[in-house]
């Protein structure tokens, strides 16, 4: 049971320990632990809180750095009676690969960042005693991991990553850990389509539990009446006179999954629903058969001294300051986020584009920024990109669409971004893709990617597969800046032409200038306040010249850290809000457009 992607919920049948809190832990400088049975218990080590990234906490910068292995350690007990439960533990994520021991027992590997992962306990679990958990995680990346990157090793041993993006490589326990003590007998999948036609919603559902036995399904507004109900692992349910869920407005149903033996429940689970439909008609993106326009940000789980770590107080800031501002929607660049935010956008009706952690296949030998000088590359060139690097891709895909299918906020699937698509071979690459990421949602929702500058319109070799064209543009920043900004409009505005020709939906999913908080100039200079906000005028001029375009999200929502280099200043500083989430001008110019 090592993929486990129905959220921890409780319910009168379902129990949740978190393990949160300061956990041991111990850099592996060399190596060695595994040689040295660190598995069996820590030595000589110091604090993290978990959830976190360990990469800023400490003042060491070969701890910040590390690449390899750091090792974790907490204490649980466990009671008599919980032998009767299936006790299954659980992580959030953990960056980017971790292996488990229990009381010294190996009980869980998994490698992938971003996706919970865990294992039922009982065999190596002690009841009435301690138990000891210890996990080790590895942060390396290369050509084939998803993200891709690059480990450089020196001649005294130590090692420096290179990622093939612009964003830090965080590591550590980044989501909560989380005992579920389950019933004997437990569901353990559910999907929903819904659908409506009039005043009359429909709710279609599958259930996948450990036992065949009854399955009794109830559905709740939220006063908690029950609208309709059934019986069996699949049906349709129909509510009378829908309250759908709309952008701006999560309404929100609760479907009640109970499942019985001998007309006695021994499991419930509870999963919020938001009735609503998704579809692209023409160059229209439609939610519940309106036109939706995006407005919003790609963002980054990103926050000062937590790093990717989740946390829900800078959530729910963020949740704040979208609303302050007048977006509806958001993209989870570059990976998928914590399970806490999809169901808060559900809750507050935040539209969301969900990413895979596809980012960086490109070809770089620096760091990302060699993407942005249009250099030859060779990425879709290499055979074992071809094979491991797509298996571990589609890996990533089945596990998001397995995870976020149920989620109302989610209603298009960003399969990667700013891949080297102007490449011949990333044909044959995105066209396996794309049909296999088609067959797995059962909402079939539209699928895209980002496509990336240095394939223009005529020169990508991916974006025929796509529902949706979603472009990241530079005009005005990394293409004719500064002084050349105004006649940087014209070179876009031919471009969008091009794309227009496809017939389909375009998401500007990206356009932003950096801006140092606090530097103003007038006449306005690059990385001031003034300049961020004239090259959004200009952008915006393009885009309301473009019928094609159905949505503006902004790069990036707030600053965040990146590798360090001679074109970032401490991060990447294009955010509508500093790194501590204040407005810079530019926030204010978007808050009166967009409202
Ligand atoms: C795009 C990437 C994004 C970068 C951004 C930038 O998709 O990750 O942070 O450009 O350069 O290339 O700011």
């Amino acid at each position: 049971m090592e993929e486990q992607f129905l959220y921890p919920a409780q319910s009168q049948t379902r129990q949740i320990i978190d393990l949160s809190g300061i956990w041991k832990f111990k850099v592996d400088f060399e190596g060695k632990g595994r040689d040295e049975g660190w598995q069996n218990g820590l030595s000589n080590y110091s604090e993290v809180p978990v959830p976190s990234s360990f990469n800023d906490l400490f003042t060491d910068k070969d701890v910040r750095e590390h690449v390899g292995d750091v090792w974790y350690q907490t204490e649980f007990y466990l009671t008599e009676e919980w032998q009767q439960k299936n006790v299954n533990l659980r992580f959030g994520s953990a960056t980017h690969r971790a292996e488990v021991w229990l009381n010294g027992v190996k009980i869980a590997e998994h490698e992938g960042g971003y996706m919970p992962f865990g294992a039922i306990i009982n065999e190596a679990a002690d009841f009435g005693a301690k138990n000891t958990l210890i996990v080790v995680v590895n942060n390396e990346l290369d050509l084939t991991t998803i993200p891709t990157g690059q480990v450089k090793e020196y001649d005294d041993g130590k090692k420096r990553l290179f990622p093939y993006f612009d964003f830090f490589n965080y590591a550590g326990i980044h989501s909560a850990v989380k005992i579920q003590l389950l019933p004997k007998d437990y569901i353990y999948d559910i999907s929903t389509v819904t659908d409506y036609e009039g005043n009359t919603g429909y709710l279609n559902y599958e259930i996948e539990s450990t036992s065949h036995s009854e399955i009794k399904v109830e559905l709740k507004d939220e006063a908690g009446n029950v609208v309709a109900e059934a019986n069996g692992d699949s049906g349709k349910l129909e509510v009378e006179s829908v309250n759908l869920w709309q952008p701006g407005e999560g309404y929100l149903y609760n479907l009640e999954v109970s499942l019985l033996s001998s007309g006695e429940i021994v499991d419930t689970y509870p999963l919020p629903v938001g009735i609503r439909t998704v579809e692209v008609k023409g160059n229209r993106f439609l939610i519940n058969d309106e036109p939706f326009y995006f407005k919003g940000f790609g963002k980054h789980q990103d926050s000062e001294i937590n790093g990717r770590g989740f946390d829900p107080a800078v959530m729910i800031r963020d949740a704040e300051l979208l609303d302050w501002i007048g977006a509806n929607s958001v993209r989870t660049s570059h990976y998928p986020y914590d399970e806490e935010f999809y169901r808060m956008c559900d809750r507050r009706g935040v539209v969301v584009i969900d990413e895979t952690p596809a980012v960086g296949l490109f070809d770089m030998n620096m760091n990302f920024l060699a993407a942005g000088t249009g250099k030859e590359s060779d990425f879709f060139d290499k055979e074992i990109v071809h094979q491991k690097t797509k298996e571990n891709h589609k890996r990533e895909i089945k596990r998001l669409m397995k995870r976020d299918k149920n989620h109302a906020s989610v209603v298009m699937w960003c399969l990667a971004n700013e891949p080297d698509s102007a490449q011949e071979r990333a044909e044959e690459y995105f066209e396996e893709i794309f049909s296999y990421a088609r067959e797995l949602d059962p909402q079939a929702r539209p699928l895209t990617f980002t496509n990336i500058m240095t394939a223009p319109y005529g020169k990508c070799n991916a974006a025929q597969f796509a529902d949706v064209i979603s472009l990241n543009r530079y005009y005005g920043w990394y293409l004719m800046g500064g002084a050349e900004l105004r006649y940087s409009q014209k070179n876009f505005e031919e471009e969008l032409a091009g794309w227009e020709k496809e017939g389909k939906p375009i998401v500007m999913t990206e356009y932003g200038a950096d801006t140092k908080a606090g530097i103003h100039k007038l006449p306005s200079v690059q990385w001031s306040e003034e300049y961020q906000n004239e090259y959004l005028e200009h952008q915006h001029q393009v885009f309301d010249n473009c019928d094609s375009i159905v949505g503006e999200q902004m790069w990036n929502f707030a600053d965040f850290q990146t590798v360090e280099g001679i074109l970032r200043v401490n991060g990447n500083k294009k955010g509508a809000f500093t790194r501590d989430r204040q407005p810079k001008m530019a926030a204010h110019l978007l808050k009166a457009r967009w409202e």
